[in-house]
């Protein structure tokens, strides 16, 4: 039943950028002034052509690659692992499962699935090629010894982070248990787009359109924990924080990965989940618990969670305050709300594939917003106008939408595939998305170049 506060991400994120504007920040982690440097240096930094978001890397920096253009066109080409990649196999920097070029594209301390991993793939991503994005580094969390810790003045009882009202993995595990399967998308897939079609580079991690993956998840609800650790009607805000290594980034210490939550989203649909496809949570998915917020930006997805704050005031953080906002020229002073993800389409093809000509090809692809369910997808081949994909009937309704469009291409040369969308609130992606320094939400069509041969 919908909890009768409001739990629309846009509206939520809106009204608690107006009362951290207003300076009625608590908990933000590091004082105001400093925070407003940071953004500061985020804008000079999305100013200066070619730089990324300087990332603190806690793990072996094996992988870290300051001066790789992140928005050559061939980003993800087989080769873009760049002279970093440790061998075919190795595991990404402060990440624990393999990594193979075949299956991912490495930025930093994140690796990005290729969406030719996904052909003849059902409905989810297989854990194998599930994309990660971390801010510093897998830690590796016993079990045994780790608690979720709830604590804040919006339980019974006011317990203190010192004092937490404390569940156990097996605590969990005797819960009742739900499945869900969601999607879970960073908020800056798409963003090497922004360079690689439109008007300039963003900074941040500079992925195409393997940011995203849908996964069954199965745990326990984020409500019946709340309830049992003595929830009042007071509660506004929850905050779930990560146990990875505090995130540094432009020289100014954020403080552990953590995301405030509207109460009514927090007893609605989320899930701390302890099993991704069927299996324990790996260690890179956020063994041995994590938070999945469906519908939501990944950031809100908090991996590793430990403490959660439950609080009867407005709740902060850097990543809903300084990051996760649209910031630039068009966007409000002090930024504007990201709302839900954006539409986006992606074909299960390598970048530059090769198709041969005069032959019947099927092409298959996927769909996915945040605002709702796909409705509808076209395809462009170059040769004949948008025309209508198949939807993949059983998909009606999910996080995305599988497709299929055929095409028999004729003449041996270069061509260009693009697809669209449009989803059931009428959300499209236009030719060119709107920009925004932080580069997210990109939804333009994605122009995705192939070879007829
Ligand atoms: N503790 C913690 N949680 C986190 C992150 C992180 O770095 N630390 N990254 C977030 C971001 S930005 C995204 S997009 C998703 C990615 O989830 P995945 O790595 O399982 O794909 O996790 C979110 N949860
Ligand atoms: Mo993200």
């Amino acid at each position: 039943m919908p909890h009768p506060l409001s739990y629309d991400e846009a509206d939520h994120d809106a009204r608690r950028a107006r009362q951290w504007l207003a300076g009625r920040a608590r908990g933000a982690g590091v004082p105001r002034p400093r925070l407003l440097e940071l953004g500061t240096a985020m804008t000079a930094l999305a100013a200066a052509a070619g730089e990324r978001e300087p990332v603190a890397v806690t793990a072996d920096p094996v992988g870290a690659d300051p001066g790789r253009d992140a928005t050559a066109p061939d980003a993800t080409a087989p080769d873009a692992a760049g002279p970093d990649a440790a061998g075919p196999d190795a595991a990404g920097p402060g990440m624990v499962k393999p990594l193979p070029d075949r299956l991912f594209t490495r930025h930093d301390t994140n690796a990005e699935m290729r969406w030719e991993a996904m052909a003849g793939q059902g409905y989810v991503v297989p854990t194998d090629r599930f994309f990660v994005r971390n801010h510093t580094a897998t830690p590796l969390i016993d079990p045994d010894t780790w608690r979720l810790s709830l604590f804040g003045d919006g339980l019974r009882g006011t317990p203190t982070r010192d004092r937490p009202v404390e569940f156990g993995y097996d605590d969990l595990r005797r819960l009742p248990a739900e499945r869900v399967t969601a999607l879970v998308e960073c908020a800056g897939n798409g963003r090497r787009f922004f360079a690689g079609q439109q008007d300039g580079p963003s900074p941040g991690v500079a992925w195409g359109l393997g940011g995203v993956g849908v996964a069954h998840w199965r745990g326990v609800r984020l409500s019946t924990v709340l309830r049992r650790a003595g929830l009042t009607g007071a509660a506004i805000d929850v905050m779930p924080e990560g146990l990875d290594p505090e995130y540094v980034t432009g020289g100014v210490n954020l403080g552990r990965v953590r995301r405030p939550l509207p109460i009514g989203k927090a007893l609605d649909d989320v899930l701390l989940a302890y099993e991704m496809n069927g299996e324990p949570l790996t260690p890179d998915h956020g063994f041995p618990v994590r938070v999945v917020v469906p519908g939501w930006i990944g950031i809100s997805s908090i991996k590793w969670v430990g403490p959660v704050e439950v609080s009867a005031t407005p709740l902060f953080s850097p990543w809903n305050t300084q990051l996760y906002r649209m910031f630039g020229p068009g966007h409000p002073d002090g930024g504007g709300e990201l709302g839900p993800q954006s539409v986006k389409s992606a074909f299960e093809l390598p970048w530059d594939a090769r198709i041969p000509a005069g032959a019947e090809v099927v092409l298959r692809g996927r769909s996915w917003s945040g605002g709702g369910p796909i409705r509808s997808v076209q395809v462009h081949t170059g040769d004949d106008g948008w025309r209508p994909a198949e939807l993949v009937a059983g998909d009606a309704g999910g996080p995305w939408q599988r497709w299929t469009a055929h095409w028999r291409p004729a003449e041996p040369g270069p061509a260009t595939l693009r697809a669209r969308a449009t989803d059931a609130t009428g959300a499209g992606q236009p030719e060119r998305a709107r920009h925004n320094d932080l580069g997210y939400l990109f939804d333009g069509v994605v122009r995705h170049p192939v070879t007829v041969c």
